[in-house]
């Protein structure tokens, strides 16, 4: 690239701007043509008419305009990794998969986390699926594993996708509520389709408001097939654990959080591979014959139906690292395309009637959102293997066929031929039957799932449930869609249909829906717990403290010290972003001014104030939310001798419990510590 001597250009009023100095750039044109001035367009005089012969100012509005490109239509806000997937136990007795045949072995990886619903600015804590996208870069091709953080889906059928969509999305006339469920055409829809209850229960659950992508687990949600060397076939079903534990927040956190900081969880993952902080999931698999499948009460094709890990056990075959953030955002996060399509020899797709129909989709809405069927010559779509095909032409072609043959077979020896023996070959299932448009017999109980899902949640859970059904419904205008929600409430659980009834301010309640097939008791599932499931640990997590002046700086040393050897994140947050000076006259930067950083953006929170400090955090609103959202939210809190004497009753009227911790120096800072690594005082809900 051309350098040059730095000289300083003036702009409009003669003000002085950067330019190329001797280690800048010398800006040019696309196609390389320096350019003398970036800051006035060429014109006539100093103050006439522009002139159309300006390239440099045309080529530079002409690409402005076309930067954008259509957001997905769903999962449009989203935010990627790069990392490896290494195998930890080989899977060659049951696939053929290179990925999984040599034990220690890594696999480049891009995932995508996304949200559903909202469009490409919507807020990060919306109640919502997440997107959970894995893309292998494997020696034998690309397998996208493009999964939720929720193991069932919403529909039975692909043919309803649209209408789904049309419904969870803002109202066309109106154009809102975007980004929520929260109103009349989803519960429309939803409480017409009894086949969504099952996923009702798990998007009214915390797994929708999830702490942060680390934090959550993915599915692939459907049974797919492992095929071995011998060609002997297997299902499976793909988890993915997080290894930090799963976490969720509370509902009155989430809507704090979305003005707070609407993009919580992007920053919330950035931050923590910038700090090193790797996260890392565990890929597991639910692998079943064919007798299991017939014995299961529930449909293996049936995307609205998960197999209980009490009933098969997940067997963890890999880790997941993520440990790179993108160069850049729209290159890689953007223009990532995933494919349920995209799999390899080994792996293969089941009949669901759902994938069969994501197969069609994902390669479609590509052609529409990257404009070109070359949209895998874009790097981060590129296979990291070799590949040879005698595709050509076409928009944006960046590679080629070389060499006269573009055809085969051809005479001139020229070109790549498939391989019988390496090629991907269909496990030759045996197919036969009439065409037509049905549902089978086997997808129509609605119910068992759901209720199975509801009592296999702690008490807690359940609550949480009952209150977003409420929160959600009390938001939908005609009472006829609500009474028609609770009527299938009827059918999953009496104390849960009765206590959104009640909440809802219904005066009864309404029949229960008639089940197209009755509903079974099934045994709970603990696994699908979240708390059941706590990790018990504060690593990884954000503790907040707040400062004052004219503290003891010790005391802030001793915490911050015992909050890092719990693998823990500080931030200091002040009424000054320039920080607080301790009684000796130490300064201490703050991370965050106080009314830019609520308590919601941390998983415990410490206030350490001296005496006049907290007196004047007394008659700070700002200072008193952030005390008394923290112990709203059942969040461990500790407190400096002041804190707790001249500030607590100021903000809370209620007498500090066990989970208010009084920090006077090194052990008490551990003591809190350990006691933050349930997370949450659960016990001051009661
Ligand atoms: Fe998707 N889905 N989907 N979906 N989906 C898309 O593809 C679709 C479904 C999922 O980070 C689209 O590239 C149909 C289930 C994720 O780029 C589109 C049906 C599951 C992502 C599409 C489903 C998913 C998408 C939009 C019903 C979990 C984001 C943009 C048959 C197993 C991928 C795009 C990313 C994206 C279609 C149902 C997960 C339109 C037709 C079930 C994680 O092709």
């Amino acid at each position: 690239m051309t350098k040059r001597k730095n000289k300083n250009l003036t702009g409009n009023g003669g003000e002085t701007h950067q330019t190329a100095g001797d280690d800048l750039e010398v800006m040019t044109t696309q196609v390389g043509m320096p350019i003398s001035d970036d800051q006035n367009t060429l014109k006539i005089a100093t103050r006439g008419p522009h002139l159309l012969e300006d390239q440099v100012f045309r080529e530079k509005l002409f690409h402005f305009d076309h930067e954008r490109i259509p957001e997905r239509v769903v999962h449009a806000r989203g935010y990627g990794a790069h990392g490896t997937f290494e195998l930890t136990e080989s899977l060659s007795d049951l696939s053929r998969a290179d990925i999984f045949q040599r034990v220690g072995e890594k696999t480049d990886v891009f995932v995508r986390f996304s949200t559903v619903a909202g469009n490409k600015g919507s807020p990060d804590l919306a109640r919502d699926v997440r997107g959970f996208a894995v893309k292998f870069y494997t020696k034998e091709g690309n397998w996208d594993l493009v999964g939720n953080n929720i193991p069932v889906f919403f529909i039975q059928d692909a043919i309803k996708f649209p209408d789904l969509i049309h419904a969870a999305k803002q109202e066309p006339d109106r154009g809102f509520p975007q980004a929520q469920t929260a109103h009349d055409n989803f519960w429309d829809f939803i409480s017409l389709m009894p086949e969504a209850m099952h996923m009702v229960m798990w998007i009214m659950s915390d797994r929708t408001i999830p702490r942060s992508f680390r934090f959550m687990e993915g599915f692939g949600v459907h049974t797919f097939r492992l095929v071995n060397a011998k060609g002997k076939s297997s299902f499976v079903k793909f988890h993915w654990k997080p290894k930090q534990g799963m976490q969720s927040v509370l509902w009155d956190e989430a809507v704090k959080i979305n003005g707070a900081d609407p993009d919580f969880h992007r920053r919330d993952l950035w931050d923590a591979i910038q700090m090193g902080n790797y996260p890392q999931w565990d890929l597991g698999v639910q692998v079943f014959d064919e007798d299991f499948a017939d014995a299961f009460p529930f449909d293996v094709l049936d995307a609205t139906k998960l197999i209980p890990e009490e009933a098969v056990p997940v067997r963890i075959v890999g880790t997941m690292t993520l440990n790179r953030m993108v160069d850049n955002f729209f290159a890689e996060t953007e223009q990532v395309a995933f494919q349920t399509g995209n799999i390899v020899p080994g792996i293969d797709h089941s009949n669901d009637p759902l994938l069969q129909g994501r197969n069609f989709s994902y390669l479609d809405t590509q052609l529409k959102r990257l404009g070109s069927p070359n949209f895998n010559h874009i790097p981060i779509n590129a296979a990291k293997c070799p590949f040879a095909h005698l595709q050509q032409d076409g928009h944006m072609a960046m590679y080629n066929p070389v060499g006269r043959a573009n055809y085969e077979p051809n005479s001139h020896g020229l070109g790549p031929r498939e391989d019988p023996e390496r090629g991907f070959r269909s496990y030759e299932t045996e197919e036969a039957g009439p065409k037509q448009r049905v549902r089978s017999e086997s997808f129509a109980d609605h119910y068992s799932q759901a209720r199975q899902f509801y009592l296999s949640q702690t008490d807690i859970e359940q609550s949480h449930i009952v209150d977003a059904l409420v929160f959600e419904l009390s938001k939908v205008d005609a009472e006829a869609i609500r009474a028609r929600v609770v009527s299938h409430l009827r059918n999953i659980d009496a104390d849960l249909a009765e206590a959104v009834a009640d909440d809802l301010g219904m005066e009864k309640l309404p029949e229960p829906a008639t089940p197209a097939k009755s509903p079974i008791d099934t045994d709970p599932s603990p696994a699908l717990s979240i708390l059941a499931n706590a990790p018990e640990s504060f690593a990884g997590r954000k503790l907040g403290v707040l400062l004052t002046d004219g503290i003891d700086a010790k005391l802030f040393d001793a915490l911050k010290e015992a909050a890092e050897a719990a693998g823990a994140i500080v931030e200091v947050v002040a009424e000054k972003v320039g920080g607080v000076t301790s009684n000796r006259r130490r300064k201490i930067p703050a991370d965050q001014k106080l009314d830019g950083a609520p308590s919601v953006l941390y998983d415990a929170v410490a206030i350490i104030a001296s005496k006049e400090g907290a007196e004047k955090l007394s008659g700070m609103h700002v200072a008193k939310t952030f005390l008394a959202d923290a112990h709203a939210h059942m969040k461990f809190i500790a407190l400096s001798a002041a804190a707790q004497e001249e500030f607590w009753n100021a903000a809370v009227y209620a007498e500090p419990d066990e989970g208010v911790h009084m920090i006077e120096g090194a052990d008490d800072a551990g003591s809190f510590l350990s006691a933050c690594g349930k997370l949450r005082f659960w016990e001051r809900d009661a």
